[in-house]
């Protein structure tokens, strides 16, 4: 991504996952925003964004945060809500095994009370190590928790996959997780 572009999405995020009313903007309950009306309202507040540039952030951002509904005039964040919003996930079946990214100084507090979603709708998890590994390194020297999703999903806790292929849940108590490092 380009940087003008990463700056935009960026901004995007800020508004369609957590202060829509900083540029007096709503969402529906399933999260989306009229395009016209996010255009509009985005360039009253900073001047420049077009359609072409929304549909190139859109389609360029490495990590699909963004999109569109089937005829473009709607556009919502894919997951990383703060704001309460229902994006219709459907449980899944998650693999045996999946991997979250964090930092040591958490450690011990996940120890105690297991994953909690902190801030966001759920506990974001991955399939690949690499994508934990990067997800864990925002914060510091990364450490990699090892999640029984295979166990919890036989006993019954809800898994759902975001657009963008994140692996969500709301919790993961402490007896699922295994630590990678020490
Ligand atoms: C930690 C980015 C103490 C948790 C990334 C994490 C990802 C606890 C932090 C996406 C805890 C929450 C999500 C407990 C969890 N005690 N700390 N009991 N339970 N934590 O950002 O997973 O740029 O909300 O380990 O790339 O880091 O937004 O979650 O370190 O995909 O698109 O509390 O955010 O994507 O941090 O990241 P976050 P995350 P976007």
């Amino acid at each position: 991504m380009k940087t003008n572009t990463k700056h935009i999405s960026k901004f995007l995020s800020l508004i369609l996952r957590h202060n829509p009313s900083k540029i007096g903007l709503e969402l529906d309950e399933n999260g989306w925003a009229d395009v016209s009306e996010l255009i509009t309202k985005v360039n009253k507040y900073k001047p420049g964004l077009t359609n072409d540039i929304l549909e190139n952030v859109v389609k360029s951002c490495d990590k699909q945060r963004f999109a569109f509904n089937e005829n473009r005039s709607k556009i919502r964040a894919n997951q990383g809500h703060s704001i309460k919003v229902d994006l219709e996930y459907t449980a899944v079946q998650p693999p045996e095994f999946l991997y979250h990214g964090t930092v040591g100084k958490f450690r011990e507090d996940i120890r105690r009370k297991g994953l909690l979603k902190m801030s966001r709708h759920h506990v974001h998890l991955s399939e690949e190590l690499e994508t934990a590994m990067r997800v864990g390194s925002r914060r510091g020297v990364p450490i990699i928790l090892i999640v029984k999703s295979g166990d919890m999903y036989r006993k019954g806790i809800e898994f759902y996959q975001s657009d963008n292929g994140v692996w969500l849940t709301d919790t993961v108590a402490p007896e699922y997780i295994e630590f990678k490092t020490k």
